[in-house]
């Protein structure tokens, strides 16, 4: 290793150590302090992985506050953490649009109601590993493994919608993927809420171009509001989104298989959770596998609603890329995955990171949110998905190029997949968390 590698490495690290510590809020950490000021529940996950470089104490910290917010009816964990030290309109949907109390958390003003990717127990596990003497001494895997079942429960038992093993979607925002193409066609169904009924505040931090449409918007607030008429429960709504995403499914699979090695730690059983992540697995590949593209597909519930029938969607985005996370799949299907990566919808190794959406489609953007722009969390997962199966000269430039995009764009939330140019906000958590995660191998 050169000196000039050296004092990169350190600069960026420091650079990285600031935007998380600039972004901690007392219990957890914001994604931003202008356009996400509250805790969100899979930026948390990552931040986790990124703080515990930095200090297991506030990572684990991290993790306990959001389950602090678990809901205790039916065991979601809510998408935002609604923090009372910061204005009401600061952020929309905020706690007066969810109307959803946190009984007894002193400084949470209340959650929203959908939830976010289950990548929770992955980072939990994480966390624990990188000091395993304070975390049992403390009793944080004690203290979160049965939270972390009753979280996994609750999509057993709440998101089957489908009825095959998966659990389904019922927001766009649940995928966190928010505005893919994938879900134009299912979100055409939906009828937009009245734009004069509600106040975007997303605008005014970001640049109109980069974000999600008015007429998006419209379709989210009408999701919204009609899961909180019928009180979030999922047995009182026929949702008028559903939908078995790939990478949602994935991240579940590989939280289950998490959650053994944490039961293992903690002297429960592991096996329930073994089983749990096959029975994932092969349902993942049995409803979602599209062997003719090489890739994951997302599965539409309501395709056809006037005979209940289902339907592949009809668009290739990076989600159906993320099972190459999960252990153990079969050899064909991670080669596929690969050879689609590395090909013309996905150029890995060419463009800046992986791009989020098929580079080929007209619905390609290289600068809206998430229809195209290449995200630090996602290149994080695939960088994971690499090094289990092998690909290290992949997985090298991927994170080479993970650390470059992150240093030159002020840890931007997203770059364009041509340019490598920032895009979004700055000094976003989860791009400085990954950062910080990757760092130590390249030193
Ligand atoms: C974005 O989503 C929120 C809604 O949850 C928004 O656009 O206001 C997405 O990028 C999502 O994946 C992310 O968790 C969230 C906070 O960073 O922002």
């Amino acid at each position: 290793m050169t000196d000039t590698a050296v004092t990169d490495s350190e600069r960026l690290r420091a650079a990285a150590s600031s935007v998380l510590l600039g972004n901690w809020a007392g219990g957890s950490t914001v994604p931003s302090r202008t356009l996400y000021p509250h805790q969100w529940s899979w930026d948390s996950a990552f931040i986790a992985i990124g703080l515990r470089h930095l200090s297991p104490r506030r990572a684990r910290r991290e993790l306990e506050t959001l389950f602090s917010a678990q809901w205790l009816s039916d065991g979601r964990v809510p998408h935002i953490v609604f923090n009372d030290s910061v204005p009401a309109d600061a952020y929309f949907p905020g706690p007066d649009f969810w109307q959803v109390g946190v009984p007894g958390e002193a400084g949470l003003t209340g959650t929203s109601g959908i939830v976010q990717p289950p990548v929770h127990a992955l980072a939990a596990w994480e966390v624990h590993k990188t000091d395993p003497e304070g975390s049992f001494g403390l009793g944080f895997l004690r203290r979160l493994y049965p939270r972390l079942v009753q979280w996994h429960d609750y999509l057993r038992v709440h998101r089957d919608l489908g009825g095959h093993g998966l659990a389904s979607i019922v927001h766009p925002w649940e995928s966190g993927w928010d505005n893919s193409p994938c879900w134009d066609a299912p979100l055409a169904r939906v009828n937009p809420a009245d734009p004069t009924t509600y106040v975007r505040r997303d605008l005014a931090h970001s640049d109109a171009a980069d974000r999600p449409t008015d007429l998006d918007y419209g379709r989210y607030v009408r999701l919204c509001t009609d899961y909180r008429e019928a009180d979030y429960d999922d047995t009182r709504i026929e949702h008028a989104f559903a939908v078995e995403d790939p990478c949602f499914n994935a991240l579940l699979a590989v939280s289950e298989h998490a959650l053994a090695d944490i039961a293992e730690a903690v002297g429960a059983d592991p096996a329930p959770h073994r089983e749990r992540a096959g029975q994932l697995t092969s349902a993942l590949i049995d409803r979602l596998y599209d062997p003719a593209s090489g890739i994951f597909r997302c599965r539409d519930l309501r395709a056809n609603s006037a005979n209940g029938e289902d339907a592949l969607i009809d668009e290739l985005s990076a989600s159906g890329l993320i099972p190459l996370v999960i252990p153990g799949l079969p050899d064909d299907i991670v080669r596929a995955l690969l050879h689609t990566a590395s090909g013309d919808r996905f150029g890995l190794g060419r463009v800046h990171l992986l791009p989020s959406y098929d580079l080929l489609s007209p619905a390609f953007d290289p600068a809206r949110y998430w229809r195209g722009p290449s995200w630090f969390n996602i290149a994080w997962l695939f960088h994971r998905g690499l090094r289990q199966y092998g690909a290290e000269a992949d997985a090298k430039q991927l994170r080479e190029g993970l650390l470059d995009a992150a240093g030159r764009s002020g840890f931007a939330e997203y770059v364009d997949p041509h340019t490598g140019e920032g895009r979004g906000i700055r000094s976003f958590s989860w791009t400085a968390a990954t950062t910080l995660d990757l760092i130590g191998d390249r030193d």
